[in-house]
């Protein structure tokens, strides 16, 4: 018998073409609805700190897809973790707490989450965790606590929220601030 999980998942390989639009750029890699299934998916495939750089994971729930532009995410935003790439060694491990505690629903009680992202630079790496437009100023920062906990991110590390519709204005590294912790 297989555990199952409260939703269905659906994991995202980016792989930039600069020739293409970028949401052609998105593959779907597999969906599951186990945790058996899930811990099978993320063995199977490369870790980040074994991917090259411009690879970007998507973990999205079935129903909403890792676009600004879907009605899930279009009023939301992201809370983003840049880390050098100093601590290349504890990517992995962030990513897989991040992953856990999405599928698990750890995030669900203090408000509704749609999915997580990992982008593999030259120069750094970042992880994103995307909440929904229906998420309260007060739901977003329990996220964002709940977030650094699960990491078992240190004070050093801070991490900053930002609105999709800012990105798609400015570009997500011009974006506002708008909250960090
Ligand atoms: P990013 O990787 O989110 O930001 O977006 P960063 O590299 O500044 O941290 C980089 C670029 O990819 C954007 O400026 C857009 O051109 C494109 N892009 C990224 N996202 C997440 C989306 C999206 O959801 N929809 C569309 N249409 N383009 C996106």
């Amino acid at each position: 018998k297989k555990y199952p999980l409260k939703d269905s998942w659906s994991l995202w390989l980016f792989m930039p073409e600069q020739k293409r639009q970028w949401r052609k750029n998105q593959h779907l890699v597999s969906t599951f609805n186990t945790i058996d299934d899930c811990w099978g998916l993320f063995s199977a495939i490369k870790s980040p700190s074994e991917s090259r750089n411009g690879i970007t994971y998507s973990l999205f729930r079935e129903c909403i897809l890792p676009m600004w532009e879907d009605v899930s995410n279009r009023k939301g935003g992201r809370w983003e973790l840049t880390l050098s790439r100093n601590w290349m060694n504890h990517v992995d491990f962030c990513w897989t707490k991040l992953v856990l505690s999405l599928v698990s629903e750890s995030f669900t009680r203090y408000g509704p989450v749609c999915g997580a992202v990992i982008t593999i630079r030259q120069n750094n790496i970042k992880m994103s965790l995307w909440v929904s437009g229906n998420c309260t100023s007060y739901e977003i920062m329990e996220i964002g606590r709940v977030f650094k906990r699960n990491l078992q991110l240190g004070k050093k590390f801070k991490i900053q929220f930002k609105q999709h519709d800012d990105c798609v204005d400015h570009g997500a590294s011009n974006a506002q601030i708008f909250m960090e912790i």
